[in-house]
């Protein structure tokens, strides 16, 4: 697909560096460089160059520059792609930006240069979704698997599933075109029950893998809940290292919740330090419960606080049944801990000395059932969806199957499935409006 325009962008991150990078992709690309550039050694022309080569000179007598030439198909874009690296000073950046622009290029939109990648064929959907994971990876193990998306172990896993199905298709055809003749046997309905079987295990797994994928993309999000002063805001400091939460002996003093991150063992963890839970005529301060309840049915893992041990007393209304709890005694070093706590499931803590706290990160880290053993992992909601559908056409052409229904109303449902599987790949998106909301959660600049 051919894009008349030529689009130009600051590709670092907005701000003051060592060096910029401004980014030029499509037909007019070295052309309108060319027109601005001026080369230090004689004869280096940008539009005689023949080869990807990096040139020196000024540019537009803004800045002294290195501008790196691309040339289509050999670039991400699959066009023409200049990359101008200048020194990282604002007004240069925006400088040359804007002289771009007058000698006729147009701002690139959110993801743009991307989505050309996609529609120029240089990479396919599920693709261009990893390079957005990979640029906004915030732990070792959401980098690992956005870098294996993005070199297409998610869209190797889906063509094998294609390819399963289009055997089913054709065994299927078989079937269309004997069945005219009565006394003919049928496609070996064996082999298609069996191949049905293994689509429809492999959709339920690569779905399965959405739990653990989302939540080492988005972090693993652990509500501390509990009653006031209970510990919670201390507790929420220490784990981050960090004054981060106002701790008082005054209750209620935390109204608002607060979050934090931190990495542990390659993930990433969403702590929120909530307000504390009870029955109180204070407007403000139920406001603050209300969000209380919104952590705790939202958390992945919740940390019950309480200093006595009463936790029958917490009212953890809302929580998720998929949520996972975790009971801990706080301020140890005051309240003596008792002998039969190590049978049960608490934790005794002292968020003040730090006692126990490795444990309950390592009980967090259990908690989290993140299962990244799987070479595929589904990290998009997107794939999810996609995938759900198809595992519901799967399970339409089991029943066709057990019912012996004509095996044209099964094809149908082959062919909405195999619809939903190219959708991940993008194979076979064609809505502009489908594209544009993916693409625009990405940077400008990439
Ligand atoms: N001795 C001791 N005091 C603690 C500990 N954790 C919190 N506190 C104190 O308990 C009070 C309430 O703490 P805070 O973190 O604000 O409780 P929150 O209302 O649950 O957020 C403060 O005076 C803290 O200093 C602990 O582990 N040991
Ligand atoms: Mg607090």
């Amino acid at each position: 697909m051919i894009q008349t325009e030529t689009i130009a962008a600051i590709s670092t991150a907005p701000g003051v560096g060592g060096i910029a990078v401004i980014r030029v992709s499509g037909h007019n690309a070295i052309s309108v460089c060319n027109s601005l550039f001026v080369p230090n050694r004689e004869g280096r022309i940008l539009s005689m160059i023949k080869a990807q080569q990096a040139v020196y000179g000024t540019f537009a007598d803004i800045d002294h520059v290195v501008v790196t030439i691309y040339k289509s198909p050999y670039s991400f874009t699959g066009e023409d792609v200049v990359e101008i690296s200048c020194h990282g000073s604002l007004y240069i950046q925006n400088a040359i930006l804007q002289r771009l622009i007058d000698a006729g290029c147009r701002l690139a939109d959110h993801g743009e240069f991307t989505m050309r990648a996609f529609l120029n064929g240089r990479i396919d959907l599920a693709e261009a979704e990893a390079v957005a994971d990979l640029v906004g990876a915030k732990s070792a193990e959401a980098h690992r698997l956005a870098l294996r998306q993005m070199q297409g172990a998610l869209s190797t896993r889906l063509k094998e599933l294609r390819e399963k199905l289009l055997e089913l298709t054709s065994l299927l055809e078989l079937e269309l075109d004997f069945s005219d003749h009565e006394d003919v046997e049928f496609a070996d309905r064996t082999k298609l029950a069996q191949l049905i079987d293994e689509t429809e295990n492999e959709i339920a797994r690569l779905m399965h893998s959405f739990s653990s994928g989302n939540a080492i993309k988005n972090g693993i999000t652990v509500a501390i809940v509990g009653a006031p002063n209970a510990g919670k805001s201390t507790l929420l400091n220490r784990l981050i290292g960090d004054d981060c939460a106002i701790v008082s002996d005054i209750p209620g003093t935390t109204r608002d919740t607060i979050e934090r991150t931190l990495l542990y063992r390659g993930l990433l963890f969403c702590f929120i330090d909530t307000a504390g839970i009870h029955q109180t005529d204070d407007v403000i301060e139920n406001l603050g419960i209300e969000r209380s309840y919104k952590a705790i049915s939202n958390a992945r893992v919740i940390v019950a606080l309480s200093e006595n041990g009463n936790f029958s007393n917490l009212n953890l209304k809302g929580v998720s049944k998929h949520s996972k709890l975790v009971f801990c005694r706080s301020k140890s070093d005051i309240y003596p801990i008792c002998e039969d706590i190590s049978k049960t499931d608490e934790i005794s803590i002292s968020a003040l000395t730090g006692y126990n706290i490795d444990r309950l990160m390592e009980r967090l880290f259990e908690l989290a059932e993140i299962d990244n053993t799987e070479d595929v992992i589904i990290t998009t909601q997107r794939h999810y969806e996609a995938l759900k559908l198809a595992l519901e056409d799967i399970k339409k052409i089991k029943d066709c199957l057990a019912e012996n229904v004509s095996s044209d109303f099964i094809a149908e449902d082959l062919r909405s499935c195999l619809g939903h599987i190219g959708e991940i790949t993008g194979g076979t998106i064609t809505a502009d409006e489908t594209l544009q909301n993916i693409f625009s959660h990405f940077c400008i600049g990439k």
